[in-house]
């Protein structure tokens, strides 16, 4: 490979990084975020994308370049000449690298871990089963919502969901909380909630509860419009949801 081949592919690396970290750190791919947590999640998936296009853009450019600089052409092929590695480059990329990846094993990782368990507790706490193809809810000291379709919760309220199924496994996912947590028969799965702001599904289609998990036909449909109000607007829905 020549200087100019290498200083060509080296500019098009450069030139794709630029666009890839253009898209990644400006485009809004995310859904709707409804608590800090979920900012939190968006910050570090934004951050493991930044950089992971250098990476990308780099196994591309080199892919592609040699696939259309270094072309045979026809002409019958021998063998090359031996290549052999450089050893600072080597140790350079297994250095940046590695580092890079404890970088983020501790930030985010470690102590999103540690922010995560510091904010288990809760304030109410809401017993939930799934079955095909339906959810059911208990809030505290009520009796069971079946076949739940609209479901309300209060806003600013800590909750911890216990999510179990009578059925096959299913999967409890709140997306604009970014929280999911499998639905297992025969054990109960705990998952911390903390609401914040009033939103509702009409808004936006995040604001739901969806399985995740393929259940059979009735999967796609196993889903709960969730509306989140202030609190006496959600008491007097608990009590209506009692009385009828
Ligand atoms: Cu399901």
């Amino acid at each position: 490979m020549k200087p100019r081949d290498a200083y060509a592919a080296f500019v098009i690396w450069v030139v794709l990084t630029a666009l890839g970290e253009a898209f990644v750190l400006r485009a809004n791919i995310y859904p709707l975020a409804g608590n800090e947590f979920a900012r939190d999640v968006d910050d570090a998936f934004r951050l493991l994308m930044a950089l992971a296009v250098p990476v990308f853009t780099f196994v591309v450019t080199v892919l592609v370049y040699s696939l259309l600089r270094f072309r045979r052409n026809g002409e019958p092929a021998e063998d090359g000449p031996p290549i052999h590695s450089h050893r600072g480059a080597v140790w350079g990329w297994f250095a940046v690298t590695s580092g890079l990846t404890l970088l983020v094993m501790v930030h985010p990782g470690f102590t999103g871990l540690l922010e995560l368990r510091e904010s288990r507790h809760q304030e109410m706490v809401v017993a939930v089963q799934a079955a095909q193809w339906s959810w059911n809810f208990t809030f505290p000291g009520r009796s069971e919502l079946e076949k739940v379709k609209d479901l309300k919760l209060p806003t600013d309220t800590k909750i911890r969901f216990d999510v179990t199924s009578r059925d096959v496994v299913h999967s409890f996912w709140l997306p604009m909380y970014r929280m999911k947590i499998d639905a297992v028969p025969g054990r109960v799965n705990s998952v911390y909630v903390a609401t914040e702001e009033a939103v509702s599904y009409g808004e936006n289609v995040n604001v739901r509860v969806q399985c995740a998990e393929l259940c059979g036909t009735g999967h796609p449909r196993m889903q709960v419009r969730v509306e989140v109000v202030e609190r006496p607007e959600f008491d007097a829905w608990l009590a209506e949801q009692e009385a009828g």
